[in-house]
This record gives C-alpha cells, structure tokens and sequence, in this order.
C-alpha cells in the first residue's frame, strides 16, 4: 500500500474529527470535577469551603482566559464558560474544545490544589439569546439545588446521622421542607452566603486607563479591561437582565 493511501486510510478512524459547532449558535464549554463527591468529602470542609470555592475560581478564570469567554459562571464543582457567538476558536471543532477545556481545568486545578484531579467537558449550543439566559438560569437553578442539598445532607451527618440515614431522610423532600428542616437546627438557608446559593460570575469589566507620554508631554488614555467576579448574583429574571449585558 502506497503511504499516501496508508495514511488516509487510517485517518478515516478518526470518525469525530471532522465534527464542528454549527456557525452563528451560541456556544457554552461547561467542566465539571470527575468524583468530586469522594474528593471533597476527603479533603475540604462541609457543606462549602472557601478554599476549594478560589481553586474553582482559578480554574474558571484560566478556562474564562484561555477561551476567550464573554461570560462564566461556576458554582459547586462546575463551570459553564459562554464564547462568543462568532468564535472561531479551535474551528470550532467539538474534540478541541472538549479535550482542551477539560485539559486547562484539570491542570489548574491539580495546580490550585495540589493534588491530580480529572475534569470532563461538555459543550451545550444555543441558538438565540433567550436560549442563552435559559441556559444560565439553569445552571443557578441547579446551584440552588446542590447548596439546599449540600447543607440539609452534611447538618444531618454532622447530628450523627449516616450516609443512608441522612439520605433516606432527605429523600422526597420539597425546598421548603428542606428549609424548615436547617431551620429546626437553626440554620436560615436564606441567610448562607449567596456564591453557595446562586454561584459566582466571572466577566470583563473595561475600564479607562490614565497616563503620560512623556515624548509627546501629553497625557493619554487607553481602554483596558479586567477580570471582575460578581459573588452575588441576583436571581429569576433579574440574573436574565444581568447577563444580557454581555450578549
Ligand atoms: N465538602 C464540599 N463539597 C463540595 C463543595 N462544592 C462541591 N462539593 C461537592 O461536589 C460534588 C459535586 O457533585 P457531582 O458533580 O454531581 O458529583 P461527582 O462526585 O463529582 O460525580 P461526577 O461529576 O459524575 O464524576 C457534590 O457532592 C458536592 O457536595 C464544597 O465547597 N465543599
Ligand atoms: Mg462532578
């Protein structure tokens, strides 16, 4: 077999690569932690801790850089990373932007906090704005789930319940059961800090940068921009009208 035809024979094996993002959709990457539940249960305090809340700042902010986001948010173990519409990252093509941004959060991450952990990635489509604010209002929504779950689970372990015990106690439960449950050992869910209940956003805050051309002897400015995090982000259609600032 000639080399050239040996060499397209075998990649026709490679059935995914060819695989890109429609034009014009919206594109989100979201990561999230491979067995977290084991890796935090082991390593950081409960329900949320502050230290592994800034590693998944960290990891956010190299995913929110290393893509050139327009917007982020994380909350729990994941992040959802929004491009822009017209990106052309990558080709757009799905294994790049899958295996990279799965890459970048675990190598922060491992980074961050000592220790080899694995990430998967996703990339979701949308195709319009309304899409979009969907998209984001679901992922709070899930944030507001996990942290109700997280604090009624780990304040019944810490009374002494066991894994089954405090599952099976909570199973069926509503929110507001939920909620008078904490309240009955005097805990406002209301009252924890709002990056546990609705996440964090992570965007470009452009700000005017004064100077001084010492050649010319005149003063300049100059448009920069920031990373600026937002750890109280309103929520229902108030988080909507946010986020369309960045759309
Ligand atoms: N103790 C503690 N746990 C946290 C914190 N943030 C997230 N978690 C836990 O991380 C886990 C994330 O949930 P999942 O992603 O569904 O579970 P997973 O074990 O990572 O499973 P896979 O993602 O399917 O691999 C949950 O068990 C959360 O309680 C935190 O600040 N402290
Ligand atoms: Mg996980």
């Amino acid at each position: 077999m000639k080399p050239d035809e040996f060499e397209r024979k075998m990649r026709l094996g490679e059935r995914f690569h060819h695989l890109r993002v429609e034009e014009d959709c919206f594109l989100v990457l979201r990561v999230d932690g491979r067995s977290f539940s084991r890796f935090t249960e082991r390593k950081v305090e409960k329900p949320f801790d502050a230290r592994f809340h800034d590693w998944m700042r960290a990891t956010t902010e190299a995913l929110f850089v290393g893509f050139d986001g327009i917007y982020a948010f994380t909350e729990s173990d994941e992040i959802s990373v929004l491009l822009p519409q017209q990106t052309q990252l990558f080709d757009r093509e799905v294994e790049k932007l899958v295996s990279l941004s799965a890459s970048k959060a675990a190598a922060t991450f491992s980074l961050a906090c000592g220790e080899a952990v694995d990430f998967d990635a996703r990339i979701w489509v949308g195709e319009s704005v309304d899409n979009v604010l969907d998209y984001f209002r679901w992922r709070q929504d899930d944030a507001t789930r996990c942290a109700l779950n997280g604090w009624s689970y780990w304040t019944l372990r810490k009374q002494g319940a066991t894994v089954a015990a405090a599952t099976a106690r909570l199973e069926g439960l509503t929110r507001a059961e939920k909620e008078a449950l904490l309240a009955a050992y005097g805990i406002s869910f209301a009252e924890t800090p709002l990056w546990q209940q609705t996440g964090s956003g992570l965007y470009w805050n452009s700000y005017v940068k004064e100077g001084f051309d010492p050649v010319k002897q005149v003063a300049t400015s100059a448009l920069r921009r920031r990373l600026a995090w937002e750890e109280a982000l309103p929520s229902g259609d108030a988080y909507r009208d946010f986020l369309r600032a960045f759309l």
